[in-house]
């Protein structure tokens, strides 16, 4: 089918969450909506304020750029645009930004009355975003605990914070996390490689239909989760990653002050051992 004639079919007005036909229209083929226009809203002025950051900063090595928090010292108040003020009006554009591009995907999923399931995916990696710079400074009572605006800054945080619990790989939120993203990229690397290898067989071979990919798991390991059951686990194993991955940060520090390797010690503490 022509793309075209099937997006005319369905680019229609309606389905919006707010503000009625306001904004309802495409251009070109870019669907704009009230939400189209607070996402481009919120990702200038915070790309401006990234921008700013970086002109009065010492660098334009884009490695080294570092817009960082407040100091701890502010606590949770408003701090000087060069202390870390910049840092606060970035993270609140970003949450505007992230939470308009997903309210814009329900919109579309609404006109083509489609499910929710894609908003929902990138809901998790929002909320797993505002668990690092919201939830959980606001738990330690300063936004200084937020991570830094920098490719490499961002990094020496995570290191930071990890180091700050001695060994993070020890944190059992964690552990769940990073095996939800591992399984992720087995179940997809071998859901991409069945249908690569029966829809392009190589040589002559015909193109197979789609009982070839079950017979091949069946015949590989007794069992195959069909072809809507392996999108529904990707989307459950990669929405995990996401989620596990916020509790394992937001229970470092608001919860577990210690580091991570004695929490382990109520194995060791079971009365069981006499
Ligand atoms: C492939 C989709 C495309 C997205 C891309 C990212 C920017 C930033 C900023 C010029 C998978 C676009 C990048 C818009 C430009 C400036 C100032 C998604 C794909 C290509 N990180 N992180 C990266 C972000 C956190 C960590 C790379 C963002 C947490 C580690 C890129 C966020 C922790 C490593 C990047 C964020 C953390 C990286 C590649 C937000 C825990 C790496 C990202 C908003 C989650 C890797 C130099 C990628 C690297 C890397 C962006 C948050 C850890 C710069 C936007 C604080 C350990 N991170 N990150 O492909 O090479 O994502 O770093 O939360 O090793 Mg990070
Ligand atoms: C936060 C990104 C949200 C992104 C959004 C979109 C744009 C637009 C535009 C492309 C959550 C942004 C979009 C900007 C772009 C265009 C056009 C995703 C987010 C909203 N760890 N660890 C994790 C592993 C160690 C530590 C998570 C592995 C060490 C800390 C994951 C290893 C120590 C934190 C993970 C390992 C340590 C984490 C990250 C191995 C350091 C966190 C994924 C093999 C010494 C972070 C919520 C994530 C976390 C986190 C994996 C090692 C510390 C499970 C595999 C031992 C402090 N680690 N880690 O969260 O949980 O994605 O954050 O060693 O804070 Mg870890």
């Amino acid at each position: 089918m022509a793309m075209m004639n099937f997006e005319y079919k369905y680019r229609i007005r309606g389905g919006t969450l707010i503000g009625g036909d306001l904004f309802d229209f495409w251009v070109g083929p870019f669907y704009v909506g009230f939400f189209g226009v607070t996402t481009i809203f919120f990702t200038v002025i915070g790309t401006a304020l990234i921008v700013y950051g970086a002109a009065i900063g010492p660098t334009w090595n884009v490695w080294q750029i570092n817009i960082p928090p407040p100091d701890l010292k502010y606590g949770l108040g408003f701090a000087p645009l060069a202390s870390g003020g910049l840092w606060q009006w970035i993270t609140f554009c970003a949450i505007g930004a992230f939470v308009s591009w997903d309210l814009r995907m329900i919109e579309i999923a609404r006109k083509l009355g489609m499910g929710l399931h894609t908003p929902i995916a990138f809901a998790c990696a929002i909320v797993a975003y505002i668990t690092l710079e919201v939830i959980r400074p606001v738990m330690l009572g300063a936004w200084g605990n937020g991570f830094p605006y920098g490719i490499m800054a961002h990094l020496d945080w995570v290191s930071n914070v990890g180091y700050q619990h001695l060994e993070f790989h020890y944190n059992p939120a964690h552990m769940i996390a990073v095996t939800f993203f591992f399984t992720t990229t087995l179940i997809l690397s071998m859901h991409g490689g069945v249908i690569l290898s029966a829809l392009n067989p190589g040589g002559d071979e015909p193109v197979k239909p789609s009982g070839y990919e079950d017979s091949f798991f069946r015949d590989l390991i007794v069992y195959s989760i069909g072809p809507l059951g392996i999108h529904r686990l990707g989307w459950f194993c990669a929405m995990n990653a996401g989620l596990w991955s916020a509790v394992c940060i937001v229970i470092s520090g608001p919860l577990w002050t210690h580091g991570w390797p004695q929490w382990w010690n109520w194995w060791l503490n079971l009365p069981i051992w006499g």
